[in-house]
């Protein structure tokens, strides 16, 4: 029996970059999570006998929002809901779980890398028929449809159980309890070569994976243990957690310090990686070298013909607009189509339907291809190491290689976290203002030759996403980008973005914090980000 719930709107159910990120206890009040639910539904309309696909990263009140939104697919005309046992499927297996089955789209529930549990945060987001993100038209007619929300739809038995694979009704529909590793592992054979890698694992090419206790694990561990051979053990943290060990599941310096502290002494593993909570980010580390996301990108683009799946070469290269330029280099010498998109993966999805591009990638650790429409954190590390299958290099001796053939594009971003939000705003709001009588500008050594706030044209669609970040751009090519971030749930972060080319292989070897020393300056001085953050230095530096 299908029940129709009168409820009232909630005026915060703005999807942000990656869909509605809050508080857990923003999404326990009665009836948030249902009318966001019935929102998406409404604005993607099924007419009857679509399939959905539903799962999220393991965190706490995973399993309650799955099967809120089990029940309410079955009242909203779907025919079949595809969901991974026990609720838990890694944003990629996701998108290519929709796919596969042709559905019409898909729930993801998560808050990527934030923390997780009682006092963590909480996600929806809603993937398109192409196992996309979902664009900003249609994240738009949700928000709209949120807004206006008088009831929603449920029906009113309650949901199978989910632990178990199979098949089982609810009213008309039917919901699949689905592997949430297995179709995902196989899209993975076809796309590397699994024996060369074995063979590279047998050689005593030693392998660390730190799982941090998010939905990577299974992952992880069928694939480079089962699968690749590597000894038991490989994958740490490889237990899903509600919250996730207590641990932040984001793989950078700082939440990954452990693994990349490992890889830093003589002795330690060849090759270390990590991911985020829902598996759709990744970090890479050479014995001695942490690999930046923007450089990664281009060495994975500059490679990627050394795996089977990518031998007939790339179409092209699609960054986020603050990620290096570093991939730049690899376009234009390779000869490739090259496109510079907003923050988020939503915007990458027309080019990849295109066939514009074939590898895309962020600076906050995101790369993929178009295997499926979302980033992919074990795709990275498995084309990390089909090249250094083939390569018989280490990573350090691959990224001095690839600088000395490109040039190295010196690069950082600076987070400042729970700011106030009426100071970031003003932030930006004066930069904008001083943007027209910006070029021309002295600062020390550096001019500035052109600043603007990014707007974005799709050549797919004509769509336009303005107010995208403040770049400011400097005579010799060094950029400061100025954006704040779109998935926090307190305050503001501010992130600044912080680049510099420097072709001279000579010069290769700095750290980026010296290499960049002048433009961190300036960017202080630009932004006056002390004098209004009150912050003298910034929380996270990736
Ligand atoms: C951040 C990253 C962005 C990424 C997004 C979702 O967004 O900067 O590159 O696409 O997170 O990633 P923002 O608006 O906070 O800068 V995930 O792995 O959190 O879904
Ligand atoms: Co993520």
């Amino acid at each position: 029996m299908i029940e129709t719930v009168a409820t009232t709107p909630f005026d915060d159910q703005k999807p942000g970059t990656s869909g509605l990120r809050k508080k857990v206890t923003r999404f326990q009040v009665p009836h948030y999570a249902a009318n966001f639910i019935q929102a998406i539904f409404d604005a993607a309309k099924p007419d009857g006998g679509e399939t959905l696909v539903i799962g999220g990263d393991g965190r706490f009140f995973n399993r309650e929002v799955i099967l809120t939104a089990i029940r309410m697919a079955a009242a909203n005309g779907y025919g079949r809901v595809v969901v991974g046992r026990s609720g838990l499927l890694s944003t990629p297996a996701a998108s290519n779980l929709i796919r596969k089955r042709r559905a019409a789209g898909g729930i993801i529930l998560s808050a990527s890398h934030n923390p997780g549990g009682p006092d963590g945060d909480f996600g929806i987001k809603y993937n398109i028929a192409n196992g996309g993100p979902a664009p900003e038209k249609i994240t738009e007619a949700i928000y709209r449809h949120s807004l206006a929300m008088t009831e929603f739809r449920i029906i009113a038995q309650t949901a199978p159980d989910i632990s178990k694979l199979g098949e089982t009704r609810l009213g008309d529909m039917v919901v699949e309890v689905v592997d949430p590793v297995a179709d995902y592992a196989s899209l993975m054979e076809t796309l590397f070569d699994f024996g060369a890698i074995r063979e590279l694992l047998a050689s005593g090419f030693r392998i660390r994976f730190d799982a941090m206790h998010a939905v990577t694990g299974p992952y992880a561990k069928d694939i480079l243990e089962n699968r690749l051979g590597a000894p038991a053990g490989t994958v740490i943290n490889g237990e899903p957690l509600e919250d996730f060990g207590g641990g932040h599941p984001d793989p950078n310096a700082v939440h990954a310090k452990a693994l990349i502290d490992e890889l830093m002494v003589k002795g330690g593993p060849d090759f270390g990686a990590a991911s985020d909570g829902d598996g759709d980010r990744n970090l890479i580390v050479g014995r001695g070298v942490v690999v930046s996301p923007s450089d990664s990108l281009a060495v994975l683009a500059a490679n990627a013909h050394l795996a089977p799946g990518y031998a007939g070469g790339i179409a092209g290269i699609a960054r986020s607009m603050p990620t290096s330029q570093a991939a730049d280099r690899v376009a234009q010498k390779r000869g490739l189509g090259m496109f510079e998109t907003p923050t988020g993966w939503k915007f990458f999805g027309n080019l990849l339907d295109a066939g514009k591009v074939t590898i895309c990638g962020e600076e906050s650790a995101g790369t993929g291809s178009d295997h499926v429409r979302e980033k992919d954190g074990l795709w990275a590390v498995l084309l990390w190491l089909n090249i250094l299958a083939v390569r018989r290099e280490s990573v350090a001796d691959i990224l001095s290689a690839h600088w000395a053939e490109f040039g190295r594009n010196y690069y950082q971003r600076h987070d400042y976290e729970e700011i106030d939000k009426e100071a970031a705003e003003g932030l930006m709001e004066s930069l904008r203002d001083r943007l027209a009588s910006m070029a021309g500008q002295r600062f020390g050594t550096l001019v500035v030759s052109e600043a603007d706030d990014f707007s974005y044209r799709d050549p797919v669609d004509n769509s336009i996403s303005t107010g995208q970040g403040v770049r400011i751009v400097f005579s010799g090519g060094s950029r400061i980008v100025f954006r704040l971030s779109g998935t926090g749930t307190h305050g503001a972060t501010l992130r600044v973005y912080i680049e510099r080319y420097e072709p001279d292989a000579a010069r290769h070897g700095e750290a980026p914090q010296r290499a960049l020393a002048e433009l961190i300056q300036t960017a202080d001085a630009i932004g006056e980000i002390t004098k209004r953050t009150g912050r003298t230095a910034p929380d996270v530096v990736t």
